[in-house]
């Protein structure tokens, strides 16, 4: 893994990308050009490249309301994503559903969604409707600490298990849910142990960490597309912001938290692995974070070039 050095430098782009595109989202937020709100995925880049890293272009994804990095990584659109954010017209659903309802199935994304809990359902309909098909397609499942709290996880989790499907359930563990610490609302140390209640593989692993995500994501696609089931995999994050660009999150943690959380940055981390290992310079990484600045500056132009949606249009592409 580590000698492949164009795999190693991409996994470090893709986070980056995830990285400035998100600054750039907070940025839009305060200055008043986002007409909704988004929730940043800064500190958890790890997890999302890790992972889809793992996949095959047409394997599938389920995100969350936490979605960009998900759908960044599987190769989501960055113009039409912040266009979307911004509510224009060239933006993924065309201006009408904001950063939770980004989707592009072309690309096997499933969709982002604002109901915590909702994607692990679609990810078993997903893996079952591969699985009938024989397309040897996995489909991996993102969702956070709080997520795995509802209902809805146990029916997938249990579902998956006895018909053996081909999904990946990665469980973005942040340590919080909303504004609750992951102390007061999960009574065990590690979410991957309720997989022994379902009757399959459960680990955790540190979602700092992209190679380590990677690693045993890769282990459970191959297992998933052998017609062995699926697999839990914990990792273990911090959220660096509040919950969503609207929450400053100071109110129900304190600052040396975050500091010393901050302080375990996947991005930074992986750099010096890199350079230390001979894979990477200061200057490759430094010509890495330009090409990035540039892109992400492009796509924070062409959204704000964009116009709105017509008016005419408002009834069109909508469930009344
Ligand atoms: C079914 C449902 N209940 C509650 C909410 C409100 N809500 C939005 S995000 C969130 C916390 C989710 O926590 P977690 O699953 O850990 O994801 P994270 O935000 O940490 O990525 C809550 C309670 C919701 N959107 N949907
Ligand atoms: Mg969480």
């Amino acid at each position: 893994m580590a000698a492949n050095k164009e795999l190693v430098l991409k996994m470090y782009e893709e986070m980056l990308k995830i990285r400035l595109f998100e600054e750039a989202t907070i940025d839009v937020y305060q200055k008043g050009l986002m007409p909704g709100l988004a929730h940043p995925y800064l500190g958890e880049e790890a997890i999302a490249v890790g992972a889809c890293t793992a996949l095959e272009n047409d394997d599938f994804i389920t995100s969350t309301h936490r979605g960009h990095g998900h759908l960044m990584a599987k190769g989501g659109d960055m113009k039409k994503m912040m266009a979307e954010i911004m509510g224009k017209k060239t933006g993924y659903c065309k201006g009408k559903g904001g950063s939770m309802h980004i989707a592009d199935v072309s690309l096997g994304i499933l969709g982002a969604n604002g109901i915590v809990g909702a994607g692990l359902p679609i990810a078993v309909g997903s893996a079952l409707s591969s699985k009938r098909k024989n397309n040897n397609k996995v489909t991996a499942c993102f969702f956070g600490d709080g997520a795995s709290n509802q209902g809805t996880f146990h029916e997938a989790l249990n579902m998956a298990s006895i018909w053996k499907l081909p999904v990946v359930f990665v469980c973005e563990n942040n340590q919080y849910g909303y504004s609750t610490a992951i102390s007061k609302h999960i009574a065990i140390e590690n979410i991957s142990d309720r997989a022994i209640s379902y009757g399959f593989p459960g680990i955790t692993v540190d979602g700092n960490d992209v190679e380590e995500v990677y690693e045993a994501v890769k282990v459970a696609v191959e297992r998933a597309r052998k017609g062995e089931g699926p697999t839990l995999i914990e990792c273990k994050s911090y959220r660096w912001t509040g919950h969503s660009v609207g929450d400053p999150g100071t109110a129900y943690r304190t600052r040396e938290e975050v500091t010393e959380n901050k302080a375990k940055c996947p991005i930074i981390k992986y750099g010096k692995k890199l350079v230390e290992n001979g894979l990477a310079t200061e200057e490759n990484l430094n010509n890495i974070k330009s090409s990035v600045q540039e892109m992400v500056k492009e796509a924070v132009e062409y959204a704000i070039a964009s116009p709105l949606p017509d008016e005419n249009e408002i009834y069109q592409d909508l469930y009344v």
